[in-house]
Parts: C-alpha cells; sequence; structure tokens
C-alpha cells in the first residue's frame, strides 16, 4: 500500500510530503519529478502566482545515492511567495470556498487561517509524490496521461485520437491549454478572456488516461478495495473538483446495456482477451479488466471572482462583497496534471498490493509470473 501526506500553507514557507510504500530500488529521477511540477504550473488562464514561483521538490528522506531503500519518501517544494504573517485578514468569505465553513469548524475570526491551507497550492505536494509514483509505473510499462476536454461549456472533440496522439497534442509545449483539440482550444482561450475581462471564472472537465494497467487490480471481495472507489475519492479530492466518471460514467446511466457494455473476444495468437470498445473505462466489479483506465473529473469555477458575489462580514455582519485575492481565471489544465498524480498514486497502490510492496526486483518477479499466467486463463 501507498499512502501519503502532505502539509503547507499556500504562502507558508512550502510545502511538504511524505509518501510511505515506496519500494526499494526505485531510481529516483528529480528532474522527472520537477518536470510535472512544471507541468502543473502551465495553463493559460493562471494568476500571477506562477510567474513568481518556480516549483522544484527537493528530496530529504528516502533514498540513497538517487535510489529508493525502502523507508519513507519525504519530499519539500519552496515557497517563493512567502508571506503569510504579512498577509491581510479576510473577513469577507468567499461562497464557493472553504472560507465560511473553515471559520465556523475551526472557531477562526479570520478565514485566512482556512484559506492558506484549503488552497489548491497543496496540489504541488501531491504532484510530487504522484511523480514518484508514475516513476514506478514507468518501469512496468504503464503510462499517464491527462488533457483538457471542456472548458467554460467549450467541449474539446477528441474521440478519434489515440493515447500517443492526445498525449504529442496536448503537451504543455504544444498547447496553452493542454487540449488536443486546436479548434476548441483557440475558443477556450477566447472565453477565457471574456471570464478575465468581466472578472469571472471558468470550470472545466479533463480526462485522465492510464495505458497499460494489467488486469485484477483492486477487488469487488470487499467494498474499500473497490479500485473505482479509490480513484473516485481521489480524484473528487482535488480542490474544486465536484464529480468524477470513469470511462462512459454519467452517459452510461442513460443508455441501453447494449450500448453500454464492451463485448469480450479471445485473440488465440497474443492469448488474451481483447475488447473492441472501453466504455467500462477499464474497470468492471471494482478491478481493472486490462483495457485503458478512463477517469475524468469535473471542476467547478474557482471561487474568487474579481466581481465579487455579496458575502457577510464576519464581524459585523452586515452584507459585503466576497474578498478577492489575486486568483486563477480557471486551473483546469492543472487540475487535470494534479489528477494523474492522485490516479498514478492509486494505481501505484493497487499495483504493489497485488505485487508486493518491499522492493522492486520482488515486484517484477510477481508481475512477470502473473502475467504469463494469465495466458492460460
Ligand atoms: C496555486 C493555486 C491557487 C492560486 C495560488 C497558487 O490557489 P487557490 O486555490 O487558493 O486559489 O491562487 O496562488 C495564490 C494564492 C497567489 O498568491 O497568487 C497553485 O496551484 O500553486
Amino acid at each position: 500500500m501507498l499512502r501519503y501526506m502532505t502539509a503547507g500553507e499556500s504562502h507558508g514557507k512550502g510545502l511538504m510530503v511524505i509518501l510511505d510504500g515506496v519500494p526499494a530500488g526505485l531510481e529516483m529521477d528529480g528532474e522527472f519529478i520537477n518536470a510535472e511540477l512544471r507541468r502543473r504550473m502551465h495553463g493559460y488562464g493562471r494568476g500571477r502566482r506562477m510567474a513568481i514561483e518556480a516549483d522544484t521538490a527537493d528530496i530529504v528522506a528516502g533514498c540513497r545515492k538517487g535510489v529508493t531503500i525502502g523507508s519513507p519518501v519525504g519530499m519539500l517544494v519552496e515557497n517563493r511567495d512567502f508571506k503569510i504573517d504579512e498577509l491581510p485578514d479576510v473577513k469577507c468569505p468567499r461562497p464557493g470556498h472553504a472560507d465560511l465553513a473553515g471559520i465556523q469548524k475551526y472557531d477562526l475570526n479570520d478565514a485566512r487561517d482556512v484559506l492558506e491551507r484549503a488552497s489548491a497550492r497543496e496540489t504541488a505536494a501531491r504532484v510530487a509524490a504522484g511523480a514518484v509514483a508514475k516513476l514506478l509505473l514507468k518501469v512496468f510499462g504503464i503510462r499517464v496521461l491527462s488533457h483538457i476536454t471542456m472548458i467554460g461549456g467549450i467541449e474539446a472533440d477528441t474521440e478519434a485520437l489515440g493515447f500517443d496522439e492526445i498525449l504529442s497534442l496536448a503537451d504543455t509545449e504544444k498547447s496553452e491549454l493542454r487540449c488536443a483539440d486546436k479548434e476548441a482550444e483557440k475558443a477556450m482561450i477566447k472565453k477565457i478572456d471574456e471570464a478575465m475581462a468581466s472578472g469571472d471564472t471558468l470550470g472545466g472537465t479533463f480526462e485522465v488516461i492510464v495505458e497499460g494497467v494489467p488486469p485484477g487490480l483492486g477487488s469487488y471481495a470487499q467494498w474499500d478495495r473497490r479500485l473505482d472507489g479509490d480513484l473516485a475519492r481521489a480524484v473528487m479530492s482535488i480542490q474544486a473538483v465536484k464529480a468524477v466518471s470513469i470511462g462512459k460514467g454519467i452517459e452510461s446511466a442513460g443508455l441501453p446495456g447494449s450500448g453500454v457494455h464492451d463485448a469480450i473476444r479471445y485473440d488465440s495468437s497474443g492469448k488474451a482477451y481483447k475488447r473492441d470498445t472501453n466504455n467500462a473505462g477499464g474497470i468492471e466489479g471494482g478491478v481493472t479488466n486490462g483495457s485503458d483506465l478512463v477517469v475524468s473529473g469535473f471542476m467547478k469555477p474557482i471561487a474568487t471572482l474579481n466581481t465579487p458575489l455579496d458575502s457577510v462580514d464576519i464581524d459585523t455582519k452586515n452584507t459585503a462583497k466576497a474578498a478577492t485575492e489575486r486568483a486563477d481565471v480557471t486551473a483546469v489544465p492543472a487540475c487535470g496534471v494534479v489528477a494523474e498524480a492522485v490516479v498514478a498514486l492509486e494505481i501505484a497502490s493497487a499495483f504493489t498490493d497485488k505485487f508486493g510492496g518491499d522492493s522492486v526486483s520482488e515486484i517484477r518477479r510477481n508481475h512477470d509470473a502473473y502475467i504469463e499466467g494469465l495466458k492460460t486463463r
């Protein structure tokens, strides 16, 4: 099992993550981890904060000579914009943010104490941890991508594209929004400009695809071992995500079974079961079925509006405009990168549950024997 915890405030000294359960013998490619952090900072519509920060992970625990040794991996990401003690109090909670619920819950009189931790800045730590999970999955030929499928109601059409095409077209080098449909992307950018001009914000959707996952991760035997439940929780826990779906997901509820379930074939030369469709999104009965894993997330618009909604001053109880802060107009491209990280962590966790979690060599033996054995089933 892999588990992780983060700490850190948006404008505190930095963010930290402890990732427990990383097998020994994994090469910690620090450049890859930093590249993942850079991908999270990318995206048209991000705020000025991203020009201030230069996120990198300082690996402070869990490896020796660049290789993991089986102990917890600890990483730090510094905040250049460290000014938490100088920032003003926040007295008018923003609708849609944790501000109001937070001051009630923790008996506070300044929503600054809430928003500093509730902020999505925390996701930098999760991306660092997810990068380590991706390094483990990479050893076993498992690849993870994400791309933007909608922003502000404008949908991308990527139906005809395969994994490698999406990976290339939605790359940060080639796409300001990490979107594989260039026409839709232009319209999304226009929409973001309009939202910015009117002091508004936009949400959207993203899709995570994991290629090369073997069948048999997760289990139907107990509710809390169903991998779809773990994935849904992980993606839903990302700041501002309001819904998660797997495969055809929400749409499948309105279709007949014949239009949803993926017929099974057997390829005798490759000694493997095949599907022509993947409406299940790679999971049946809470267990991976060998098809690509497809998880979508639905992000609401950012709660900090430059043209604020009505709120209440928590000291006077008078109606007042909600607080404004420097913020993003949209962060859906970044949210997709965070979703890749948390999905990779869940897959890596299920992977070590199935194949052993002490060393990469042990996982290799068990994994290869299992894959070989599948040919006899
Ligand atoms: C950030 C995410 C957003 C940014 C934040 C950095 O956090 P929040 O969820 O609080 O809106 O706004 O940057 C700032 C708070 C700022 O000072 O600009 C991130 O992903 O790093």
